[in-house]
C-alpha cells in the first residue's frame, strides 16, 4: 500500500431491480471491509434527507405527480448535490458503498420511454465508479421475495422493462453476481472483485466522468 496521502477510497456502486438483495449486500460488506480496517460508508439514492430528496419521495410514494422528464432532472440532481461531498469522502480514503446510482436513474427512465441519450446527459460530469456490483435477478424471482410496498415502480410489468433497460447500459466497470448463488457466496464473490478494485483505486489519480 502506497502513503496514505496517495490512497484514494473507491466508489462501488450496487445496482438492480428492487428486492435484488442491493441494501442487505451493502451491509454486509461494510462490516467486512471495515473488519479489513477499511474507512468505508454505506450511501444510497435517492437522497431522501434532502429538498430535492423529499420531492423524490413524495413522487415515489404517489403523494406528488410530476411529469417523467421533471422527475428524471430531479434524481440526478440529487447526486449532483452529493458529488463534492463523494469526491471530498473518496480523496480522504473513504470507500464509498452505494446503493444505487446513475444507472438507476437512466434505466428507470427509459423504461418509461423517455430517450436514452437524452436520460444519459444530466449524468455527465458525476463521479464515475470504480466497479458496479449488478444484482442479477431474474423480474419473476424479486417479486417472490415479497416486500414490494406501495411505491410507484413496485409493479411487475414496470419492472421488466427495467431490467430490459439495465442490460443495455452494461458497460466494463460492471461485474453481473446472479442472486441465486449471492445468498452462498455474497461476500467471497463480492471481494473476489471488490479487493482488486481497491488495491487499484490507490493507482488511480482522477476519476473519470460517468455513462
Ligand atoms: P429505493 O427503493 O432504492 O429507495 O429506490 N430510481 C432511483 C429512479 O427512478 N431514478 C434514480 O436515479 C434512482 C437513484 C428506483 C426508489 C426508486 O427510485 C428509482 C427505485
Amino acid at each position: 500500500r502506497g502513503e496514505s496521502s496517495e490512497s484514494r477510497g473507491a466508489l462501488i456502486v450496487f445496482e438492480g431491480l428492487d428486492r435484488s438483495g442491493k441494501t442487505s449486500q451493502c451491509s454486509r460488506l461494510l462490516s467486512y471491509l471495515e473488519g479489513l480496517g477499511h474507512s468505508a460508508e454505506l450511501w444510497r439514492f435517492p437522497d431522501r434527507t434532502t429538498t430535492v430528496g423529499q420531492m423524490v419521495s413524495a413522487y415515489l410514494s404517489n403523494d406528488l405527480q410530476l411529469d417523467d422528464h421533471t422527475i428524471h432532472l430531479l434524481f440526478s440532481a440529487n447526486r449532483w448535490e452529493k458529488r463534492s461531498m463523494m469526491e471530498a469522502k473518496l480523496r480522504a480514503g473513504t470507500t464509498l458503498l452505494v446503493d444505487r446510482y446513475s444507472y438507476s436513474g437512466v434505466a428507470f427512465s427509459s423504461a418509461k420511454g423517455l430517450d436514452i441519450g437524452w436520460c444519459k446527459a444530466p449524468e455527465a460530469g458525476l463521479l464515475a465508479p470504480d466497479l458496479v456490483l449488478y444484482l442479477d435477478i431474474p423480474p419473476e424471482k424479486a417479486v417472490e421475495r415479497g416486500g414490494y410496498g406501495g411505491e410507484r415502480y413496485e409493479k411487475l410489468e414496470f419492472q421488466k422493462k427495467v431490467a430490459q433497460c439495465y442490460k443495455v447500459l452494461e458497460d466494463s466497470s460492471w461485474k453481473v453476481i446472479v442472486c441465486f448463488i449471492l445468498s452462498f457466496l455474497a461476500i467471497e464473490l463480492l471481494t473476489g472483485f471488490l479487493l482488486p478494485t481497491l488495491d487499484l483505486c490507490h493507482l488511480v489519480a482522477h476519476h473519470q466522468e460517468s455513462c
